[in-house]
């Protein structure tokens, strides 16, 4: 095995076919920060942005910058914080180097200088991928987390700030008091309307602290909505050691992703922003519909694979869609998706779903279910709920998002009673606390549906969907397979 690593220095000794950096890296200039620069963002826009610095423009390198760890600025600046991208189709791949993160920055230690970063005259653009719970919405009521004890530090200290509202309103008042114009947010989290729910977030934060601040960044501020998709597996050592077989070089965090890749953009940057369309990126102004479609065909299907197969013992979502109780259970709860879903203009939904099936399918993507059933919590509204909302208002029935939501319920459980299980959710605690309060499913369905943060107030008192979620509960507990053949209830 080698031993060398990937650096500017070992560029020339990688094998002719992978794809390495073609520009000049020490000319790009750093004009991005992002906050969470974690797996998905290296295979979403940092390979976006990459295509953009191939182009010749050097406008837009990225400070990457992870808050909570500082895993990736570890692995990536002996790398001078170059990695390896493998883009695997069922029987091809390509494996690419990326230059595009030019300055990393990670932990605790840093925030001064993300902070410092983020307030500089060159800075552009903030991007975000930070998943739902960073925003610290509730996600049922779209209210800002008054009490989260990160938030609440952060109104304490905001000189001192952890999370990205604190830094963001701080960075926005350091710079508005010096007379520098403000960055743009881009929010990259799979949230609807992710702009706006970020520029909410902010405006609320602010307000707390300054009424005039958070009025100015309401009135100056740009927060563009951005549709993401990539399938990003979290990378496993097997991965690494087959990169490093691949390169001849040892490469610390490699990543692993699909082949397809998706960036729906809505064009409204204040400072300007990369040609993003270079890396196949599209402009738009129809983002909630995009959004609206991959979050309910795409995510929803996720967690339900995630859930049932999880029950089911799948360890992976290509395993899970090979289950054909798992398949038919998809089919009906995409059936129920479309029948109320308003697409974007020109896209026909049904060949989207099918395009999905196949990218799930994919054997060469060791996507994890565990990995998609974290956060629960803050993933079921607008992944599940929003469209089951939809359908009561049209009084049809909804067993295969119930049947998801019941598998849910059950991933919780499971992880309550069995002794050393994690349950990695924000609401862990009180999801923890919910399910433990009986034997009784009937009970224990009630307590977890009582929970508002995730199911508002509706559903708990609509006595058609109670009965069928406790159907749902009680068929899952009985025989999962058999509870996800098709109901043919409609
Ligand atoms: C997944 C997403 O982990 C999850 O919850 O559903 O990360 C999914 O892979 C991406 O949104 C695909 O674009």
């Amino acid at each position: 095995m080698t031993t060398m690593q990937l650096s500017n220095r070992t560029l020339n000794a990688l094998p002719p076919a992978v794809h390495t950096p073609r520009y000049d890296r020490s000319q790009v200039q750093a004009s991005i920060v992002h906050l969470g620069v974690g797996a998905f963002h290296r295979a979403h826009q940092a390979a976006m942005t990459e295509a953009v610095l191939t182009s010749g423009d050097l406008a837009w390198g990225i400070v990457g910058a992870g808050l909570m760890t500082s895993g990736t600025k570890d692995a990536l600046v002996p790398q001078d914080g170059l990695y390896t991208l493998v883009e695997r189709a069922a029987g091809s791949e390509k494996t690419s180097v990326i230059g595009a993160i030019v300055e990393l920055l990670g932990g605790e230690a840093d925030l001064p200088q993300v902070l410092a970063r983020m307030c500089a005259t060159s800075t552009r653009i903030v991007s975000l991928t930070v998943t739902e719970k960073g925003y610290y919405l509730d996600v049922a009521s779209g209210r800002l987390q008054l009490d989260a004890p990160m938030v609440k530090a952060d109104l304490a200290s905001p000189s001192k700030p952890r999370t990205i509202l604190g830094l963001i309103v701080e960075a926005l008042r350091v710079r508005r008091a010096q007379g520098v114009a403000p960055f743009t947010v881009l929010s990259c989290d799979n949230l609807p309307n992710n702009g706006k729910t970020a520029k909410a977030a902010v405006v609320a934060f602010a307000r707390v602290l300054d009424t005039e601040l958070a009025d100015w960044i309401a009135a100056n501020v740009r927060f563009p909505c951005s549709m993401v998709d990539r399938i990003t597996p979290a990378t496993t050592d097997a991965d690494r050691a087959y990169v490093a077989d691949q390169l001849s070089v040892q490469d610390a965090w490699p990543i692993v992703t699909e082949e397809f890749v998706q960036w729906v953009i809505e064009d409204d940057f204040t400072l300007g922003r990369p040609d993003w369309t270079l890396g196949g990126a599209v402009f738009s102004n129809e983002i909630e519909a995009w959004e609206n479609m991959k979050l309910r065909c795409l995510n929803g299907a996720h967690s339900t694979l995630a859930y049932v197969g999880q029950l089911m013992g799948r360890e992976t979502v290509a395993d899970a869609m090979q289950t054909p109780q798992i398949a038919c259970l998809l089919d009906e709860l995409w059936a129920e998706v479309l029948q109320v879903l308003k697409a974007p203009a020109g896209v026909d939904p049904a060949d989207y779903v099918q395009q999905l099936k196949a990218r799930f399918l994919n054997p060469a993507l060791k996507h994890r279910t565990l990995q998609i059933a974290m956060d629960g919590s803050q993933k079921l509204p607008q992944r599940l709920l929003a469209t089951l909302r939809e359908r009561r208002a049209r009084g049809l029935a909804s067993p295969a998002l119930t049947t998801a939501i019941a598998a849910w319920m059950h991933f919780v459980v499971k992880a309550t009673h069995t002794s050393g299980a994690v349950l990695n959710d924000p609401l862990a605690d009180e999801l923890r606390a919910k399910a433990g309060i009986s034997l009784q499913a009937n009970e224990i369905v009630r307590s977890l549906l009582s929970i508002s943060k995730i199911f508002g107030a509706d559903l708990a008192m609509d006595a058609g969907f109670v009965a069928a979620l406790l159907e749902r509960f009680a068929a899952l507990a009985t025989d999962p397979a058999v509870a996800c053949e098709p109901s043919l209830t409609y």
